[in-house]
């Protein structure tokens, strides 16, 4: 088992609420420290509360623990941001720059600070967008993170900090919800399609969009996390791809299981910002530099989304 002790920081939300078990299986249960704003709903973790706006709180839970990587998945997302975006731009950047000072001042070995296709806007090539391009994001989240791919460069190359990311899809779980993204739709619509209801669609049915299983954008996060750092050739943030779908072909999918399954289209302002994003992404520098290879596809994922989400709605039941 590895040595590190690792802090999650927005372990109650999407993607940490799925990376905290596998990081225990890695590290081992008592070298996880998991924090968030909202209190644990698993009595069992080791959790903290914490405001990662306060850097002193951050501070105080490296210490106690003797923290040596950290991973910093607090972030207002692209929808919610659009509604406050000064707040969310304070929230994001405060978050980022503790998180970078802390791990320079108490030399943390690795940090892992997620970006997103967010990252891209109007003027990069919208097929197999590539790994360097013009990033002129359209929302306030996008502008955030590549402010934080920079920053990332930044602490990488004044301070030596060993800090890495990956431009995530959408990303699709039935651990738990998402909440304020733009490709919220591809995790609602399976939650509704397994209760029996119909569901109604914030983006059009043609909007093509890239996104990632839940088990797959672990995989990627914990091999890039692991790979040797001379491996590691971008510090900005890597390019990652799962699939690519639309509404349309996402119900397709689901009526393969529900035939009777039907979505309705109400765009509302998520579609403008849905539209200024990739429609296919290039990860061909995370194949070449650290062998990254997604293995679920729409049918794949669609096969084990309503097992997960089936089984879970029978026990509510
Ligand atoms: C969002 O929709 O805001 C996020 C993202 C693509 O970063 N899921």
């Amino acid at each position: 088992m590895k040595q590190d002790t690792v802090l999650i920081i927005g372990a109650n939300g999407q993607i940490g609420t799925a990376l905290l078990p596998q990081l225990q299986h890695l590290y081992g249960y008592d070298r996880v420290i998991a924090t968030d704003i909202r209190p644990s709903l698993q009595s069992t973790d080791i959790f903290e509360t914490l405001d990662a706006t306060d850097a002193a709180a951050i501070a105080t839970i490296v210490k106690k623990y003797r923290i040596t990587q950290i991973y910093h998945l607090a972030a207002v997302l692209s929808a919610k941001g659009e509604t406050d975006p000064l707040w969310a731009w304070n929230l994001n950047m405060q978050t980022l720059l503790n998180v970078l000072e802390v791990a320079r001042t108490y030399q943390i070995q690795k940090v892992f600070v997620p970006s997103s296709i967010a990252a891209f806007g109007e003027h990069a090539p919208k097929y197999e967008t590539p790994q360097s391009t013009l990033l002129d994001p359209a929302t306030v989240y996008g502008i955030s993170k590549v402010a934080a791919e920079n920053w990332s460069v930044y602490y990488h190359k004044r301070y030596g900090l060993d800090v890495r990311s990956l431009r995530y899809p959408g990303v699709i779980s039935y651990q738990s919800m998402p909440g304020g993204g733009t490709t919220d739709y591809a995790v609602a619509i399976y939650h509704a399609a397994v209760q029996g209801l119909d569901f109604e669609c914030f983006l059009a049915e043609d909007t093509l969009l890239p996104m990632i299983y839940m088990n797959d954008a672990l995989r990627a996060t914990l091999e890039l996390m692991e790979a040797p750092a001379h491996q590691i050739s971008v510090r900005t943030s890597y390019n990652l791809a799962g699939m690519s779908f639309t509404p349309a072909q996402v119900t397709a999918s689901i009526q393969t299981y529900f035939p009777d399954f039907k979505t309705t289209y109400q765009p509302d302002f998520r579609q403008a910002i849905a539209d200024s994003w990739p429609k296919s992404i290039d990860d061909s520098v995370a194949r070449h530099d650290w062998g990254w290879k997604p293995a679920f596809d729409l049918p794949k994922m669609t096969h084990e989304m309503i097992t997960h989400l089936t089984e879970i709605y029978h026990q509510v039941a």
